[in-house]
């Protein structure tokens, strides 16, 4: 039997779950995933018979159960310290904390206006009213985190919550084809590439269900 249980959303629309996933993944445990297709028949029921939060991701290991993207990656961190799912050192912690938390809790235009869509590409759709003011938000956070850590290729070095943070924003930039200067094309283009990425985008290319994410 597996150690953890992770129930999540398509993986093609759901980022929240990607996150969650890329952090589980990153620590090696095994796991059982439980695949609750959204906005189809009864998937709040279905959801809600998980966590009554009703929303996906959620974390189930023993008797605990987990829900929140962001507060999985911390039962993590603290169950795997070896994982490197929170930078070393202090100061660098502390930042890479911080950009996980404005991601988590802001860049609401983007994330309205650019839904997560990883099989499809609608370029130079999605420039809503302050969107523009998120990217720019978000090349500077990644332009600083990567001036102040020189091991690359991620935000903060080794592969850590941050970058399971902004791993759909990642992918967002892919389907709406946002440019980027040449440091965060090359964090971006790492991200995509990382073999836990490509697991779960080519899963996402097999999904049988389509939500419309973009209105006319
Ligand atoms: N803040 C939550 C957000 C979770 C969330 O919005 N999940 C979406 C899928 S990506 C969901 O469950 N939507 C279904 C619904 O709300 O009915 C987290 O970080 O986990």
């Amino acid at each position: 039997m597996a150690e953890f249980e992770l129930v999540i959303g398509n993986r093609n629309y759901s980022s929240w779950s990607l996150r969650a996933w890329l952090m589980l993944m990153q620590t090696g445990a095994s796991a059982e995933e439980i695949v609750i297709p959204l906005d189809q028949g009864s998937y709040k029921e279905d959801i809600l018979a998980h966590s009554p939060a009703g929303q996906v991701p959620i974390l189930k290991h023993g008797a605990v159960t987990v829900w929140d993207s962001l507060a999985i990656g911390e039962y993590l961190a603290e169950r795997f310290p070896d994982a490197g799912l929170w930078p070393d050192a202090p100061d660098q912690r502390a930042r890479a904390r911080a950009v996980a938390c404005e991601m988590h809790a802001g860049f609401v235009a983007l994330r309205t206006h650019m839904p997560m869509d990883l099989r499809n590409a609608y370029p130079g759709q999605g420039r809503e009213a302050g969107v523009a003011a998120d990217i720019r938000r978000i090349i500077d956070i990644w332009s600083s985190a990567l001036a102040a850590s020189s091991a690359g290729p991620y935000l903060f070095g080794g592969f850590t919550i941050a970058d399971a943070m902004y791993a759909p924003v990642v992918g967002r930039f892919q389907t709406y084809d946002v440019a980027l200067p040449d440091d965060c094309r090359a964090y971006a283009d790492a991200v995509w590439a990382h073999p836990h990425m490509r697991a779960w985008v080519n899963a996402a290319r097999d999904e049988p269900w389509v939500i419309e994410v973009l209105t006319p």
